[in-house]
């Protein structure tokens, strides 16, 4: 396989963190791409122009980061990581739909300061995510549940993607939008994400610069 990524990309770190996961790694080809100036070459793997892309052996290609972790779970018949696998999956389904939302609202409001300088757009989307926050500390107590209380219980607790997601995503808003104040309103969140982003998968795949 080959997964078509950039260092920059929170969604190419998700693809990632699940390859480690479901020990896929070490079989995978990693491929640097820009996604803003790739053309045809990157196209003909993904018309819609964005990584994470995922090339299968049969030269078959899979976009959208939660196909890609579909697809890595199925493949490593890892089901016990599945979001529909956890004992009360609509909560999870829950805290997964607040992790993609505020991901796709702190990209969406890079993307739009970098193409479109002033957009009503993006003020939206940055004042929505302390209200995702805050929203998620109040399901914490789901969270909780596949919580690790110390870093030596970090390996090999399970971890689904609703968990990976929260980590991935307000890691990119800590990274990329540090002037967005979301902790004081979600203390225990906060916690949480420091403890498990001392997991092996996503320790290896931080973003130091
Ligand atoms: N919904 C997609 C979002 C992927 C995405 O937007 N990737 C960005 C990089 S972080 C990209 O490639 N953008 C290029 C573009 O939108 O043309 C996913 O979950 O994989």
């Amino acid at each position: 396989m080959k997964l078509y990524l950039n260092n920059a990309s929170p969604y190419a770190r998700l693809a990632r963190v699940r390859l480690i996961e479901t020990d896929l790694a070490a079989q995978t080809e990693f491929v640097d791409v820009d996604p803003w100036t790739a053309t045809d070459s990157f196209w003909s793997i993904n018309p819609a122009g964005k990584i994470p892309a995922l090339v299968l052996d049969d030269g078959s290609s899979i976009s959208e980061s939660n196909c890609i972790a579909d697809h890595l779970i199925a493949v490593s018949e890892r089901t016990d990581l599945a979001v529909l696998s956890q004992p009360e999956p609509a909560h999870r389904l829950q805290v997964l739909g607040l992790a993609r939302a505020a991901m796709d609202c702190a990209f969406g409001a890079v993307v739009q300061q970098r193409f479109a300088e002033k957009s009503v757009l993006t003020a939206r989307w940055l004042a929505a995510l302390p209200r995702i926050a805050k929203r998620l500390e109040s399901v914490h107590g789901t969270l909780l549940r596949i919580r690790p209380s110390t870093s030596s219980e970090l390996e090999p607790a399970r971890c689904d993607l609703a968990g990976l997601t929260v980590a991935v995503a307000f890691g990119y808003i800590r990274f990329r939008l540090p002037d967005i104040s979301w902790e004081d309103d979600a203390p225990q969140l906060s916690e949480w994400i420091e403890v498990l982003n001392e997991r092996r998968s996503l320790a290896l795949t931080q973003r130091k610069s």
